[in-house]
């Protein structure tokens, strides 16, 4: 039985586990969520009452948080491309920064994205500014961090990178990365580099209109 991944090209916890399939190559089903495709989103909902995007289900069972799909991946479908390390310190370690771009730069981003969806009226002012600071600090960690690093923990490409891809590409488009920060706009264009996350880039092409005020006319 092939897995099922309820999921939106344009989402960016979507692309999250898109990378992580395309790098090993490993077959699924597409389940577009999106207006039109009332029983995929009706099976969504009834698998996933939370109704975040992606799903996996595999053999029949539901697989939820992007982090987690992911983990499942690599226990139940291994393939080459290993995104979380043996070591248990080293797996550790790629699990820590999956949290920093999860937590820190996926969440805040969001805040700006879902904020400007709002009635200007239900606008969150505070949160917003809070949200953008947050940023900043991210920004200004992991650029340190990235000094000499080519990925975002150990000596490949890891969970951690799938989790970074998506966050730092919208990021940039919400709240761009202050010039100062050069190792992060520099880790950027080798995510953007990677043939995973081009192909992920290059399919969620059509949907960009959708993004509020604008997608920005590069990447
Ligand atoms: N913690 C979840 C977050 C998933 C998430 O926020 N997905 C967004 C799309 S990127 C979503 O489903 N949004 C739909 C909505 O907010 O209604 C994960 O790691 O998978």
């Amino acid at each position: 039985m092939s897995m099922k991944l309820y999921a939106h090209p344009f989402s960016s916890y979507c692309q999250k586990v898109l990378i992580a399939l395309y790098e090993n190559e490993t077959p699924f089903e597409f389940r577009m969520l999106a207006p039109g495709e009332e029983q995929n989103a009706a099976e969504h909902a009834a698998l996933w009452p939370m109704k975040r995007m992606p799903v996996l289900v595999d053999e029949g069972r539901a697989v939820v948080e992007a982090s987690i799909i992911i983990e499942h991946l690599g226990l139940y479908h291994p393939g080459p491309v290993r995104l979380i390390p043996e070591g248990r310190r080293a797996a550790l370690n790629v699990r820590m920064m999956d949290r920093f771009f999860d937590n820190y730069i996926m969440t805040p981003m969001q805040k700006l994205v879902f904020d400007s969806l709002r009635a200007a009226e239900n606008r969150d002012r505070q949160g917003v500014a809070e949200a953008r600071q947050m940023l900043d600090v991210a920004y200004g960690w992991l650029n340190d961090r990235m000094k000499g690093r080519e990925w975002a923990e150990g000596d490949a490409f890891s969970l951690a990178d799938c989790a970074a891809a998506p966050s730092l590409f919208y990021a940039d488009w919400a709240h761009p990365i202050g010039e100062a920060f050069a190792n992060v706009h520099a880790y950027r264009r080798r995510l953007l580099a990677r043939p995973s996350f081009a192909r992920a880039v290059d399919e969620a092409r059509p949907y960009r209109q959708f993004f509020p005020r604008g997608a920005p006319d590069r990447d």
